[in-house]
């Protein structure tokens, strides 16, 4: 494993695209070995796999590979999603999980929306997004109960 450090910092320098995108997926892999040494969501059977997930997701919708999602790669998300919504509403949804005020949504900010406690827009629906593709995901681990485990 590489033990480089985690820096979202000016990654344009004459970087390729897959480059760029390889980058930050080690980066965001490090962040989840992290997340899942220190146990603070260690309540989720399937962090892993979730955090995995999550993963390709941020991947996916920061656009610019900038480390965060701003409003237009929110938008983008949105219209993805098939729930586009207008600039005002998606600064108001990033502004519902921005902890440090930077207007964005960094992989911390986006992680702690999707593992915490808290609810919040947009969080309500990757949720539903991610139910309905629940179903089509092939899974590597097999799940840890089975239908007689279950009350
Ligand atoms: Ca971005
Ligand atoms: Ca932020």
């Amino acid at each position: 494993m590489p033990s480089t450090k985690v820096d979202h910092t000016d990654k344009q320098g004459g970087k390729s695209w897959g480059k760029l995108k390889q980058d930050q997926e080690e980066a965001l892999g490090i962040i989840n070995e992290e997340i899942v040494k220190n146990g603070d969501y260690s309540s989720y059977e399937d962090l892993e796999e979730r955090l995995s997930s999550y993963k390709d997701k941020f991947i996916e919708y920061d656009l610019d590979n900038s480390g965060d999602l701003d409003v237009k790669d929110v938008s983008y998300m949105m219209e993805k999603l098939g729930q586009p919504k207008n600039h005002l509403e998606v600064k108001k949804m990033i502004a519902e999980v921005d902890t440090n005020h930077s207007g964005t949504i960094n992989y911390n900010e986006f992680i702690e929306m999707m593992l915490g406690k808290k609810n919040s827009v947009l969080k309500i629906i990757l949720m539903f997004e991610e139910k309905k593709k629940g179903k089509e995901q092939p899974t590597g681990v097999p799940p840890k109960k089975n239908l007689a485990d279950l009350p």
